[in-house]
């Protein structure tokens, strides 16, 4: 069995067991849930950055960060990332932007979780805001692209990922003025498997 660190809020998790879902292997996985500290802190030391998500192997061997893992499910269960071709670049760089988006969240969250008693910098949170409207508008207008021959691919799971975790922790209101994208999160992220099962929660 695999074992990986779980939070039931983080959009890197989520991205990860998604990617589990469509790769046919999440039965495999073993969550560890951060109420077993003791384990979940083990795994989590195995990064020394001390972030989450942590894959333990079946042959003990530890895998980090999601991209790592996500290329590894790839590679034994298939269906995420074209193995060439030009395919490959283009779903990687898609991939790069989603998780841009879950970033760019991520730092929003943490400039008010972490700001121990301060206001946020405006300039910081204004970045952020910048990149990840930037990036949707962007979206509005590229997701008519995104249908993928194996269904779903790792940029879909990781937009996925991202919308929901901006709608979660009320980020943004993406879906304002942005009609394509909405469908696209109703339609399509919602029949992802694993998507339902996967939902954030606190
Ligand atoms: N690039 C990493 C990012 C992982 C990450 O930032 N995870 C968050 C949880 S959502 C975390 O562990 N934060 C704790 C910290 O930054 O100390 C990945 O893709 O796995």
């Amino acid at each position: 069995m695999y074992k990986l660190t779980f939070s039931p809020a983080s959009p890197y998790v989520r991205k990860v067991l998604l990617s589990a879902y469509k790769a046919g292997i999440r039965n495999q996985i073993e969550l560890i849930s951060p109420d077993n500290h003791y384990e979940n802190e083990l795994l989590r030391g195995q990064n020394s950055l001390g972030k989450i998500p942590v894959l333990q192997k079946p042959d003990g061997g530890y895998l980090f960060d999601s991209r790592v893992i996500i290329d590894h499910f790839n590679r034994i269960g298939g269906g995420l990332i074209p193995l060439e071709g030009q395919e490959r670049d283009i779903i990687l760089t898609r991939s790069a932007l989603a998780e841009g988006l879950i970033d760019a969240s991520l730092l929003i969250v943490y400039s008010d979780r972490y700001a121990g008693g301060q206001v946020p910098s405006k300039v910081w949170l204004d970045l952020q805001i910048g990149k990840i409207d930037r990036t949707l508008d962007y979206l509005e207008k590229d997701i008519i692209n995104w249908s993928s021959p194996s269904g779903f691919d790792a940029a879909n799971i990781g937009l996925g990922a991202a919308l929901g975790y901006m709608s979660f922790r009320n980020v943004r209101v993406w879906e304002d003025n942005r009609p394509q994208l909405k469908e696209w999160f109703k339609d399509k992220a919602h029949n992802l498997p694993g998507f339902v099962e996967t939902v954030p929660v606190n």
